[in-house]
């Protein structure tokens, strides 16, 4: 196994530093702390929170990458969030959607069910996995300036790419304002198709 680097990126601040220039992007988050995190840095009718749903991010992003190819498309989601459904990466990069990141906000850790450990503290390279599975662009950042070169990255239209982010292990708040999955659905599709949405 690689020597390991300690993380010390704080997860809250670059949640908050990639959506700074979110601008018209759709963002999805993962179940737990990252839905937690993107609700805290703002809430917005362009997000789609999964907060229930364990696994299923990168393919609701893909699906959404697919249907608005002019919109940009961002990820956030966890390690275990992203480990749990792993085939996606695949997936995407077979499809190649030139309008989509992923984020995945790798503290090593299940935070939400106990800090549990998970298969990235035992040296499973995501980002490697994504650039085998065909990804245009991959890395795991560790350091500010990592962070500052990689954000417009995000959102340029040049992907799929695929970003994990090595943060220290602060476990924030577990709230979120909205609680209830159809009006966060319905709000989301509101905003994203205005009328249509209901036709
Ligand atoms: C299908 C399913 N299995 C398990 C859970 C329980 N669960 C909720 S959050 C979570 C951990 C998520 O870990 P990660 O994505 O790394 O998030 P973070 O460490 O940022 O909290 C688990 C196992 C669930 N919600 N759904
Ligand atoms: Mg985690």
């Amino acid at each position: 196994m690689a020597k390991k680097i300690k993380a010390t990126l704080d997860r809250r601040a670059c949640i908050n530093q990639i959506l700074a220039k979110r601008g018209d992007a759709l963002i999805v988050t993962g179940l737990g702390s990252s839905c937690y995190d993107v609700g805290a840095a703002g809430d917005h009718p362009n997000t789609f929170y999964l907060w229930g749903g364990m696994g299923a991010a990168a393919m609701v992003g893909l699906g959404l990458a697919l249907a608005q190819p002019k919109r940009q498309v961002i990820v956030i989601t966890g390690d275990g969030e992203m480990l749990m459904g792993l085939g996606a990466l695949a997936t995407i990069g077979t499809q190649g959607p030139r309008n989509l990141a992923i984020v995945v906000i790798d503290n090593e850790l299940y935070s939400e069910t106990g800090m549990q450990p998970t298969h990235t503290s035992r040296g499973v390279d995501m980002a490697g996995i994504a650039k085998a599975a065909q990804f245009a662009r991959s890395g795991t950042i560790y350091t500010e300036a990592q962070m500052k070169s990689w954000v417009p990255k995000l959102y340029s239209p040049a992907g799929p790419a695929f970003v994990a982010i090595k943060v220290n292990n602060t476990r924030y708040p577990m709230s979120i304002r909205l609680r209830d999955g159809a009006h966060i659905k319905n709000r989301f599709r509101e905003a994203l198709l205005g009328n249509a949405a209901f036709d």
